[in-house]
């Protein structure tokens, strides 16, 4: 199974997301853009990980879940990575004390856990579209889609599955858990 810890959107956040998109979309030669219903914040990428490991990640889960509380997260500007001769783009989140803690102790536990410790820095983004090809200059571009004035809130967290759905690339929830404290 192919796995991540995720934070998932309500519908009001998607909608949001998806309005930059479709500016996006307008402005693009070519793109990649992520489905509406697949738009969320990777908490961490596990990977291939066997079926037989998920009850050590729902336990981890757990275990995290129980330590940290409901926070606000706020979207913050739309940035790009360059990938050879299209990009990346996707929406940065504010800085926050909580999303870092809450990253950190997950991150922490899988290592306990014994398998491969991250050793890339977090960096909390919301991918918009791959293999970007702006229409006319990127930087414009991007600097003419403004802000994303817009905060929503976080009470749980979700182990997601990546497949494949009659073709269709498909994250699904495997297990939801209330961040409790
Ligand atoms: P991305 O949007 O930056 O590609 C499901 O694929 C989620 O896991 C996405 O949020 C994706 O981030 C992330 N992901 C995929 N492959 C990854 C990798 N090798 N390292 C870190 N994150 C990855």
């Amino acid at each position: 199974m192919r796995l991540f810890y995720a934070i998932e959107f309500d519908e009001k956040t998607k909608d949001v997301l998806a309005e930059k998109q479709k500016a996006l979309r307008e402005k693009a030669v070519k793109g990649n853009f992520s489905l509406r219903d697949n738009l969320h914040l990777t908490l961490r990428f596990m990977g291939e990980v066997p079926q037989s490991d998920l009850p050590v990640l729902t336990g981890i889960q757990d275990a995290v879940s129980k330590r940290h509380g409901p926070f606000s997260l706020e979207f913050a500007e739309i940035g790009t990575f360059e990938r050879g001769n299209s990009c990346i783009v996707w929406v940065g989140i504010k800085r926050n004390s909580e999303l870092f803690e809450l990253q950190q102790d997950l991150e922490r536990e899988i290592a306990k856990s014994g398998f491969q410790p991250e050793t890339r820095p977090y960096k909390p983004h919301i991918t918009l579209a791959r293999e970007f090809v702006p229409d006319g200059d990127l930087d414009k571009i991007i600097r003419e889609m403004g802000l994303l004035n817009h905060k929503f809130d976080v009470k749980s967290i979700s182990l997601m599955e990546s497949t494949r759905i009659n073709g269709k690339l498909t994250y699904l929830c495997t297990y939801r858990t209330d961040i409790s404290k």
